[in-house]
């Protein structure tokens, strides 16, 4: 199978991929968290938008902060029943459902990843450029933890994957961060 992934170099963007080929086996495989947890979560009307629509494999879908102010210094917790090795993460940090909607609101800039509660990567992610939103729902932003792809060290197997919010792209109309999704993927079999 082909499978897009990035180097995990200091700035990721959206959009730009490394494609690499996996040969006959089994690719990498996204494993769903069993739970989705997160500091705080924005309601409007009748719809809240919880930590779980980080993962129901939809873009238009949304988790956003609800704390006062910007989203810097919020957090979101997927969790995994069962240990799993930490292959590639691909994330969508803004509301990618249009472009309205996408910078409206705050977009992921500078994060740290906690793997078990403990820091392991600060990351920062180079912002949508206007106008391109279609290409850069190509691909999201891929971090690799493959050290024969100049990955990123790989954490020990996880149960757990923490979010936090080090800084933002602030947005034209509100003060509140949404992330579309986050995907985990296991090492090829
Ligand atoms: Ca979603």
């Amino acid at each position: 199978m082909l499978l897009s992934l990035a180097l995990a170099t200091p700035t990721q963007q959206y959009g730009s991929v490394y494609e690499l080929y996996f040969g006959m086996g089994e690719g990498p495989a996204a494993v769903k968290p069993n739970q989705a947890t997160a500091s705080s979560s924005l309601s409007e009307s009748n719809l809240t938008h919880g930590p779980s629509r980080v993962s129901d494999g939809n873009k238009s879908t949304v988790w956003c902060e609800g704390q006062e102010g910007t989203g810097v210094g919020a957090s979101l917790t997927l969790q995994w029943e069962q240990p799993i090795n930490v292959y590639a993460i691909e994330i969508w940090g803004g509301y990618f459902l249009d472009e309205r909607r996408l910078f409206s609101n705050e977009r992921l800039q500078t994060y740290r990843i906690l793997f078990n509660g403990t820091k392991h990567l600060e990351v920062t992610t180079a912002d949508v450029v206007k106008g391109t939103l279609e290409q850069s729902l190509e691909y999201g932003n891929m971090l690799n933890f493959d050290p024969a792809l100049d990955g990123a060290t790989p954490p020990p197997p996880v149960t757990s994957m923490t979010i936090e919010v080090v800084s933002v792209y602030p947005g034209e109309k509100y003060t509140d961060l949404c992330i579309s999704e986050i995907i985990v993927y296991q090492p090829p079999s």
